[in-house]
């Protein structure tokens, strides 16, 4: 059977690791313009200026980030700051295009920066700057019969949003995000039909007590932050029908697909516990518009007490997702008994699968999981899927005469479109697959250029040099006869 004749193939991005200009035509700063770069073993840090004008730094992430008393976010004149050159897509997306274009795309994944329609997040007005920035992309997608698909928020929340109403788990955050999205979908009209609401929502509460030490009301804080993001995305779904019945809305989960690393019922019992926490609750909540049944176990862990009105309730309920769409990048295994051998990379731990190969970065190299991750989840939403990225973060090595043989990329891509095949054959109904970091941008996790993704190379390094130049590597030659043969040809 393989791959359907409509299928969408492409790549994926996101606006604040490739745009750059991250203060040009308006824009307001993100929290990724105050966050540095770091490394496999050095995390990233946000800069922040305290009540004293000392200089300081923290490790955090999205859902906890908390300034302290009187202190305010700052970019420090010692530290690199990746995002805001990023690799300079605002300037160069035309070139860019044409290049997605030469391989065949049919389908290209970006993201809206908030902070570029709405500098501040709370306007009444968008910057008029930033729509047309954006209309001229998607008119640029379009002159080469390339679909876009659009993520509206991609861990990019406007950081005056963060500073001055503490982010997320304020209730506030709905609101703008709800005058943001229908910016979006009223611009926009026409030009996209594909939507993602947010970027591995999940993120906020997979990474407690697992990648980061978690106090109780780190949970507290994260499941109330989740549910005002469930319930601005059942906003967005329902108002992106109304305003064009022709628009398809999904919504975006981090996928790994995580294992029992042994027999015992024990670990059994604790994987699916863990699938529950880190994969269904929001999947569940998105597709079936309302909370499952072992929410209450998770809330209760915690002492976890959410703010969630009727009206909420309603709206879950009225504005299920048309799609579910996921990142897979690796797997996991889940157990209650010592770990002897620990997977030490960026975002990933627990034990070592000996079965498995892992890169540079720590991540379990996993086809078959990919398989497994789409069957399960056809069975238990039956609707459209799509794998949204999917990639190998890797050293690439730049030849004499500019050429990039990045085979061990295309094996990776080989053998995960090998098994979206399978998933197809046993029925799964799966639309698109846009490869993570199609041209290389900077990595979310380590902020490196390093960790590349690309079928394209851009010639920009850590330490912020580079002219910017784009290049094919062997993998761009691959994946345009893939896309040319549909899938045939690997
Ligand atoms: P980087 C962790 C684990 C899996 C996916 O990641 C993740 C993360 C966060 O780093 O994020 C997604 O750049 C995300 C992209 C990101 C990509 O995976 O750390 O949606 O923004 O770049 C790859 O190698």
């Amino acid at each position: 059977m393989g791959f359907p004749k409509d299928f969408l193939w492409g790549g994926a991005t996101a606006a604040n690791q490739c745009e750059g200009a991250w203060n040009e035509d308006g824009r307001g700063p993100a929290l990724t313009d105050v966050t540095t770069g770091g490394s496999v073993k050095e995390s990233r840090q946000v800069t922040y200026i305290d009540k004293d004008g000392n200089h300081c730094r923290m490790v955090t992430s999205e859902g906890q980030v908390q300034l302290p008393e009187g202190a305010h976010f700052a970019c420090l004149d010692e530290c690199l700051y990746p995002n805001h050159d990023g690799i300079d897509f605002y300037h160069h997306y035309k070139e860019d295009i044409k290049m997605f274009a030469e391989m065949g795309y049919k389908t290209f994944r970006m993201s809206i920066s908030w902070s570029r329609l709405y500098p501040n997040g709370d306007e009444e007005q968008p910057n008029q700057k930033g729509i047309e920035f954006y209309r001229n992309v998607f008119k640029e997608l379009r002159k080469y019969g390339i679909e876009p698909l659009v993520t509206i928020w991609h861990f990019d929340t406007p950081l005056y949003l963060i500073e001055k109403y503490g982010g997320w788990s304020n209730r506030k955050l709905i609101e703008f995000f709800d005058r943001y999205a229908r910016t979006c979908f009223e611009e926009f009209k026409g030009l996209v039909k594909y939507w993602l609401t947010f970027n591995e929502i999940n993120n906020t509460i997979m990474g407690l007590g697992l990648f980061y030490e978690a106090k109780e009301e780190d949970y507290q804080r994260a499941y109330q932050h989740l549910h005002h993001q469930f319930v601005a995305s059942a906003h967005a779904v329902k108002m992106g029908h109304e305003i064009d019945p022709e628009n398809m809305i999904g919504c975006m989960i981090c996928g790994i697909t995580s294992y029992p690393a042994t027999c015992d019922p024990k670990d059994i019992i604790a994987n699916r516990h863990q699938w529950e926490k880190s994969i269904f609750y929001c999947g569940d909540v998105q597709c079936f518009g309302k909370y499952p049944t072992y929410a209450k176990r998770l809330w209760d862990e915690h002492q976890v007490k959410l703010d969630i009105t009727e009206q909420d309730l309603i709206d879950l309920k009225e504005g299920t997702v048309d799609m579910y769409t996921f990142s897979y990048y690796m797997s996991s295994l889940v157990t209650t008994h010592e770990i002897k051998d620990q997977v030490g990379g960026n975002f990933t731990t627990g034990a070592k699968n000996e079965y498995l190969k892992y890169s540079d970065w720590g991540w379990a190299f996993d086809p078959d999981g990919l398989q497994y991750y789409l069957e399960m989840i056809y069975d238990r939403y039956q609707r459209p899927l799509m794998v949204v990225e999917n990639g190998l973060g890797a050293f690439d090595t730049v030849e004499e005469d500019g050429s990039i043989h990045d085979s061990y990329r295309i094996d990776y891509y080989r053998d995960h479109i090998e098994a979206m095949k399978k998933a197809i054959d046993n029925g799964v109904d799966l639309r698109a697959y846009t490869t993570w970091g199609c041209i290389d941008l900077v990595s979310a996790g380590t902020g490196e250029m390093r960790k590349r993704y690309g079928f394209i190379y851009v010639d920009k390094h850590d330490d912020g040099t580079g002219t910017m130049k784009r290049s094919p590597k062997d993998s761009f030659y691959w994946y345009k006869k893939v896309i040319e043969s549909n899938g045939e040809d690997l």
